[in-house]
């Protein structure tokens, strides 16, 4: 097995630290300077024609797309470890359901609310309207989460999975601006503080 993760803090490639963490298996990190341009070198593009982060290449084959990278490590090395359910189970089913609905639903709805209040957007650019409409849809969206963590303690039950990892290194992000509180959702809340005590978070999560 031989791993290259290319990676830049507080991206989207928190999601596959933490999960490569986790894992326990041996990884060479390469950390990409976003700003100065690393992700648009030609070397890099001919393993993510994106050019972007998370980059995963395991025994030479590039993979891009942080949530199906985590499901990729998740099927590829986690199962045996308990970090992911076998395919075909009902666990792996919901693993999966959580797994897409943090990369397509609440990040579609949270995008859209970075690019309508971002100090970081030019004004003209921003919507106000159409701001406030994603943050309801994104806070109904956690009123789902919140439902469904009300009885378990992890997305799937009773046992954290690469799913919880990826779902709660979003919940980190977006508490850096999106959603600074996330008071109205108790279990949210107990859940993240849960999965952030874990040792492999720690390790990734200061940058
Ligand atoms: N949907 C992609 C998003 C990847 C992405 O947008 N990465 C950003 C960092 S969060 C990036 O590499 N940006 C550099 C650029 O666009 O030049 C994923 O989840 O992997």
């Amino acid at each position: 097995m031989s791993i290259k993760f290319y990676f830049s803090p507080y991206s989207s490639a928190v999601r596959t630290h933490w999960a490569l963490e986790e894992l326990g298996i041996p990884y060479e990190g390469v950390r990409m300077d976003l700003k100065a341009g690393d992700q648009k070198k030609p070397d890099f593009l001919k393993l993510n024609p994106n050019g972007k982060v998370p980059t995963l290449v395991d025994d030479g084959v590039p993979y891009f797309e942080s949530a199906a990278i985590n499901i990729y490590l998740g099927e590829k090395y986690g199962v045996a470890k308990g970090l992911w359910p076998k395919a075909g189970t009902q666990a792996h089913g919901r693993a999966m359901s959580w797994t897409v609905w943090a990369a397509a639903s609440l990040l579609n709805a949270g995008t859209r609310i970075m690019i309508n209040t971002s100090p970081e957007v030019p004004d003209e650019q921003k919507n106000a309207a159409q701001g406030e409409s994603a943050r309801k849809e994104f806070e109904g969206l956690l009123d789902l989460l919140d439902a469904e963590l009300k009885d378990k303690p992890y997305v799937t039950g009773d046992s954290f999975t690469l799913a919880d990892a990826l779902l709660a290194a979003d919940l980190w992000w977006y508490q850096m601006g999106v959603v600074p509180s996330l008071a109205r959702w108790p279990h949210i809340q107990a859940w993240t503080a849960r999965c952030m005590e874990r040792p492999a978070f720690k390790r990734i999560s200061t940058g």
